[in-house]
């Protein structure tokens, strides 16, 4: 069974995000036309982060629809690819206002690589499950600490280029609100009693479309404000 059923609800949005993906890196690569010189590179990683992902999609949509089994090597590897690509993001866009100390991206980097190596282990059946999850929770918690009132956080604040702090306030909402649908779905899939595969896929897809499109979206809509004005 190796095409796409239409019973397969979760295939279906494996294949709805990775087109999504690929029009969203092709906007993200033309728009960076349009906007000022210090938002390029935003808008070229933005594009990446789409990129990345919608090869990944198509992987993961493969060992979906022909095996019905979690493809969880090709999404942590792509989360391994994009979420510090986000962080750099964050970084980015603080450069773009101020000069910052290159410590608050390898902050971010290490609360990212403890969130996902945890999550690994307890996905991939490595370790408890449970631990696994709190050990992850520990490291995203460390990432909104740094975003909401470490380093980072003051150096938005302090700031007073509005479509910075505006793309900034943006990126907080994704790694706070849209950020913790990751941790729900891997609740509903691994520590709800049965493991649930449908359930897994289908909150880890929502939650990859809400937080990489929107994400980028946020620096877009930031960066076109921004060199309008200018
Ligand atoms: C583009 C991919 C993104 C933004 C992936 C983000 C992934 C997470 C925020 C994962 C978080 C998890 C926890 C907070 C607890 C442990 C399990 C994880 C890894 C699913």
């Amino acid at each position: 069974m190796s095409n796409l059923q239409t019973t397969d609800t979760v295939g279906i949005t494996f294949w709805l995000i990775s087109m999504a993906m690929v029009a969203a890196a092709v906007f993200f690569f033309i728009e960076r036309d349009r906007v000022a010189g210090k938002w390029k590179t935003s808008l070229t990683v933005a594009g990446l982060i789409q990129l990345i992902a919608a090869v990944h999609y198509f992987y993961m949509r493969g060992v979906w629809v022909e095996t019905g089994e979690t493809p969880t090597v090709y999404r942590y590897i792509d989360w391994l690819l994009t979420v510090p690509l986000q962080m750099i993001e964050f970084y980015l866009i603080l450069a773009a206002i101020t000069v910052v100390a290159a410590g608050v991206f390898w902050r971010l980097l290490i609360g990212t690589l403890v969130m996902l190596i945890a999550g690994f282990m307890g996905e991939a059946g490595l370790a408890d499950a449970t631990i696994c999850f709190v050990i992850g929770l520990a490291g995203w918690g460390y990432i909104l600490y740094e975003v909401f009132s470490g380093e980072a956080g003051q150096i938005n604040a302090a700031s007073a280029n509005e479509s910075c702090q505006s793309a900034y306030n943006g990126m907080k909402l994704i790694v706070s609100v849209g950020w913790a649908i990751y941790p729900l779905g891997y609740f509903l899939g691994y520590l709800n009693g049965a493991v649930s595969a449908d359930s897994l896929n289908l909150v880890y897809n929502l939650a990859d479309l809400v937080n990489k499109i929107g994400f980028g979206m946020f620096i877009w809509a930031a960066a076109v404000a921004d060199s309008s004005e200018a």
